[in-house]
C-alpha cells in the first residue's frame, strides 16, 4: 500500500481511471453522509437513540414489533426523499459517463438504500441491500412506492392482501440478498481491473466480500473512506478524505 500524499494518490488514481477497461465501484453510507443521511454506525439521536440499527434491521424485530420498525423505516424513507444527491453521487455519475464514452465498462454496486445514485444520474446501479423508497407486501411480495409523506398507519396494512403488512424493500440482517444483484456484483468484481471502495466500513458481508474478490482477481483497489477499514490492506491507494471532496477532485484530475 503506497503512502503517497492524498494529492499524489488523487492524480495517480485519476490516471488509472482514465485508462481502466472496467471500473467497479462499491459504495456505502459514507457516500450519502454529505447529503445529511446518517451513516449506519453514526450514533442515532432523538426518537431513535435507544435503538441499535443492527437489532432494528432484522426480520425478528419486525415480527416482534412491526409498528416500531416500520415507523423507523418510514422516518428514514422520508429523510432519503428529502435529501439531495451530493457531489460524490454526481462525480460517480460523471465518471460513469466518461467511462462509457470511451467504450469502457462501469458497474456501480451500492449498499445504500436511498436511491440517491439513481437520482444523480447513475445508470448501472446494483442495489445489494434493496431500497427504502419502495415497500412490499409481506404476503404477496408485490411492491409499491409510497408517496412522499408519512405512511397513514403503523404498522402499514398491505393494499395487496387483507392479512398483509407493508415492509421496506430492504435486505435485513439474516436475509438473503437479491440473487440478481449478487450475480451482477460477483461478475463485475471478477471482471474489473479497477475497484473503488467508497464510504463503507467494509464489515458487512457478503457486500464487503466483493472488495476481496476483485483484489483476488487482480484488480487494483482504491479505498476512499474517512476511516481505515479491515480491508484497507487490499488498497493500492487509500484516500482519507470526504467522498464529496475526493471524488470531484479525482474526476477533475482526469485527463480530458
Ligand atoms: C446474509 C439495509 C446470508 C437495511 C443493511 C459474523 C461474521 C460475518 C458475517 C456475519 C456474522 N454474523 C452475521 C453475518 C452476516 C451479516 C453481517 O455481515 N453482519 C455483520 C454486521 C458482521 N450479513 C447479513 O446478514 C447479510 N445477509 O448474510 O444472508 C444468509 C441468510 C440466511 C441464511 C443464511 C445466510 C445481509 C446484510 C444486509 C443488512 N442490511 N442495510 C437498512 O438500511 O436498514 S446493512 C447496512 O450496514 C448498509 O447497507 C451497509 O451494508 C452496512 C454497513 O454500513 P456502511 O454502508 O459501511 O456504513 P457505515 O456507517 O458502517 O460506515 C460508513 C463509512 O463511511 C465509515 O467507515 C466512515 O469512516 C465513512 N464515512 C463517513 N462519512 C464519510 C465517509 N467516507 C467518506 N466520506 C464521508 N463523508
Amino acid at each position: 500500500m503506497s503512502h503517497a500524499t492524498t494529492d499524489e494518490s488523487v492524480r495517480a488514481l485519476a490516471g488509472a481511471l482514465a485508462r481502466a477497461r472496467h471500473i467497479a465501484v462499491l459504495t456505502g453510507a459514507g457516500v450519502s453522509a454529505e447529503s445529511g443521511i446518517r451513516t449506519f454506525r453514526d450514533t442515532m439521536e432523538g426518537l431513535w437513540k435507544e435503538f441499535d440499527p443492527a437489532t432494528l434491521a432484522t426480520p425478528r424485530a419486525f415480527a416482534r414489533d412491526p409498528g416500531t420498525v416500520s415507523r423507523w423505516y418510514d422516518h428514514r424513507r422520508l429523510g432519503c426523499l428529502a435529501a439531495e444527491p451530493n457531489a460524490a453521487h454526481n462525480a460517480l455519475a460523471e465518471l460513469e459517463r466518461r467511462t462509457l464514452a470511451r467504450a469502457g465498462r462501469f458497474t456501480l454496486i451500492t449498499q445504500n438504500v436511498d436511491r440517491l445514485h439513481q437520482r444523480a444520474g447513475s445508470r448501472s446501479v446494483v442495489e445489494l441491500h434493496g431500497s427504502i423508497i419502495e415497500w412490499r407486501c409481506t404476503i404477496t411480495g408485490r411492491r409499491t412506492t409510497p408517496p412522499a409523506k408519512p405512511l397513514p398507519a403503523f404498522p402499514p396494512p398491505s393494499p395487496f392482501h387483507p392479512e398483509g403488512l407493508l415492509r421496506p424493500d430492504v435486505v435485513w440482517f439474516g436475509e438473503m440478498l437479491p440473487e440478481s444483484a449478487v450475480e451482477a456484483a460477483d461478475e463485475a468484481a471478477r471482471a474489473c481491473d479497477l475497484f473503488l471502495s467508497i464510504g463503507t466500513s467494509s464489515v458487512v458481508y457478503p457486500a464487503a466480500g466483493f472488495i476481496e474478490l476483485a483484489h483476488a482477481h487482480g484488480a487494483r483497489v482504491a479505498e476512499i473512506n474517512l476511516d481505515a477499514t479491515p480491508l484497507s490492506s487490499r488498497a493500492a491507494w487509500t484516500i482519507r478524505e470526504k467522498a464529496g471532496v475526493a471524488l470531484p477532485g479525482i474526476v477533475a484530475a482526469m485527463p480530458a
